[in-house]
């Protein structure tokens, strides 16, 4: 090219994930009851979704391990990606805010990439946010408060981002309870959202595993072994289904989308 450097073909795509803590079975939980967690499996476990993500083309960054931040391995929650432009968030689980800083350096360090954040008293976690588009859904809830949600408006809609709220009471993350589709569709369940009226095309999955999808590609999508029956609904529709069992994060309230960011 004409500076100097040979653009890569396919583009290379970088998804950010970050080992399991020691004390993972200390992590919050807001909805669930606590459960043993069996630390060799999540390991196995957290080793088979990172492979899953390799083998569909994803070059994995690990962030700096944080062995005494238990839920650290949900990186999700501290980072939202809007093309070139990383928001660094503020969690609302007070546990969970020394975790921002490792992030915000590893993306700091990927070429081409702006970071903004958002600054108490606002707080905001990346599993609030569900982006179709140009649309950005963010959920109001027990860990997203409002003035998060004013500042990534004021963050986004120069870029042309229009930020939806949407409320959320009964499952922790608005991504607890609903994700996209490579073509837009929202899924969810809607024992766990308080509207889907706000949602222009939505499709009820029959599990409450089945909500949270990783789009691995246009025709592709990432989910979790505990939701078969979503997954042949959603194969059914033509999309190929890659699943990984994440059981021991399912019982800490994560899901298939907390455990990675796809940065581009
Ligand atoms: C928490 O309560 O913060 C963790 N135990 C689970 C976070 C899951 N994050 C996500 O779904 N985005």
């Amino acid at each position: 090219g004409v500076l100097g450097h040979t653009p890569e073909w396919p583009p290379r795509r970088i998804a950010l994930v970050r080992i399991p803590a020691s004390n993972l079975d200390e992590g919050e939980l807001t909805h669930f009851e606590r459960r043993p967690i069996d630390h060799d499996l999540a390991d196995e476990q957290w080793d088979n979704y990172v492979a899953a993500l390799a083998a569909e083309g994803w070059e994995t960054v690990e962030i700096d391990a944080a062995p005494e931040l238990a839920d650290s391995v949900f990186v999700e929650d501290t980072v939202v990606m809007f093309g070139d432009l990383a928001v660094i968030t503020n969690p609302g689980a007070e546990s969970r805010r020394p975790e921002v800083d490792a992030v915000e350096r590893t993306v700091r360090a990927i070429a081409g990439i702006t970071v903004e954040r958002i600054e108490a008293p606002g707080t905001l976690e990346g599993g609030d946010v569900l982006k179709v588009g140009p649309v950005v859904y963010v959920g109001a809830s027990s860990r997203t408060n409002a003035e998060g949600i004013r500042q990534l408006r004021e963050l986004l809609t120069p870029h042309g981002y229009q930020v939806v709220a949407v409320p959320i009471t009964k499952a922790l993350h608005l991504k607890s309870a609903a994700t996209a589709l490579p073509d837009g569709t929202i899924i969810g369940d809607p024992a766990l959202l308080d509207v889907t009226s706000v949602f222009a095309t939505f499709l009820p999955v029959p599990e409450p595993e089945g909500v949270a999808v990783v789009e691995l590609g246009p025709t592709s999508l990432l989910m979790s072994a505990s939701a078969p029956q979503t997954a042949a609904k959603l194969s059914a529709l033509g999309y190929r289904v890659v699943t990984v069992d994440i059981g021991e994060f399912e019982k800490l309230e994560g899901c298939v989308t907390c455990m990675s960011v796809r940065v581009r």
